[in-house]
């Protein structure tokens, strides 16, 4: 997959720490708004394996209230520009044609996008960049999107052929199907059968142009694990990375999560036991 200055392989799959610089943000919210601290904690993650960095500058926690522009710029420029000049693997976490805009001039190498590229001007804003893309799955709003009961005729089935639809429009636009990754988008429109679901049938969510596309997967401290486990989000890091290994297992080719050494730790061992089930 082509991503900005990077060319990824995946042959294993490839640990996105999550920073966000909101005061709001559901799990870690409040912490890294002040730059210093961001920077610090991006060091962290890189420290502790992270092969990619995922900014992002509005919350998305349901009923979260949509962050002014010129807000989410200051908030994720800056840190962008700072990460990129450190030849480190940076993404944005955006909707914003704005914001893609200007996190393309100061360098970033991915955008990833909860709206799957559906706001007007999401796609040119990138299509004439070598950046890469992830185009994720979202039933209705972040606002509204747990109003109600979300629901599917079957759930894999549906978010599979909302993939296909986007990175087919995607394509005919101009994009090369090497920069596109998608994301089935747990949380967000979902049930908890629904989530169990799309990460028990993880491979059928991805569209196949020629092949395959990359998955990226984010579970991370999220719902679906609470209900499992029944713990507040700060005390779902063991649930998180079983869920980061479940999504390993099933050919994720990215995962996004907070706990970033536990999950460089537990999928080294899972990459160990699939190496040696190779070479049996
Ligand atoms: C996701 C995301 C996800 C991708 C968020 C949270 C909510 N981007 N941004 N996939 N979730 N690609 O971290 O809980 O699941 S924000």
């Amino acid at each position: 997959m082509q991503c900005g200055r990077f060319s990824l392989t995946f042959e294993r799959p490839l640990v996105m720490g999550i920073l966000n610089v909101t005061p709001d943000s559901f799990s870690d919210g409040g912490s890294y708004v002040d730059p210093a601290e961001a920077r610090r904690q991006a060091e962290r993650m890189l420290t502790e394996g992270a092969d990619i960095i995922d900014i992002g500058g509005e919350s998305t926690r349901p009923g979260a209230p949509p962050v002014p522009l010129d807000e989410e710029l200051k908030r994720v420029i800056p840190l962008v520009e700072e990460l990129v000049k450190a030849n480190i693997l940076v993404s944005v976490d955006t909707y914003k044609p704005e914001v893609m805009r200007h996190a393309l001039a100061a360098g970033a190498d991915l955008i990833n996008d909860i709206w799957g590229f559906r706001m007007p001007g999401a796609i040119d804003a990138v299509k004439d960049s070598q950046c890469g893309l992830c185009v994720m799955h979202m039933l209705g709003e972040p606002q509204t999107m747990q109003v109600g009961e979300p629901a599917y005729d079957d759930v894999v089935a549906d978010v599979r052929a909302f993939l296909d639809e986007r990175v087919n429009t995607m394509i005919k636009a101009g994009v090369a199907k090497n920069r596109i990754s998608v994301d089935p988008g747990f949380g967000f429109g979902k049930t908890v059968e629904h989530n169990y679901a799309l990460l028990a049938h993880l491979p059928k969510t991805a569209p196949v142009v020629g092949r395959p596309l990359p998955i990226l997967a984010g579970m991370s401290r999220k719902s679906m694990l609470g209900a499992v486990v029944n713990r507040p989000a700060p005390q779902r890091v063991a649930a998180s990375v079983a869920a980061a290994v479940c999504a390993a297992e099933r050919g994720a080719a990215m995962i996004r999560v907070h706990d970033v050494e536990q999950t460089v730790d537990a999928l080294k061992v899972w990459a160990a036991t699939r190496d040696a089930a190779r070479s049996a």
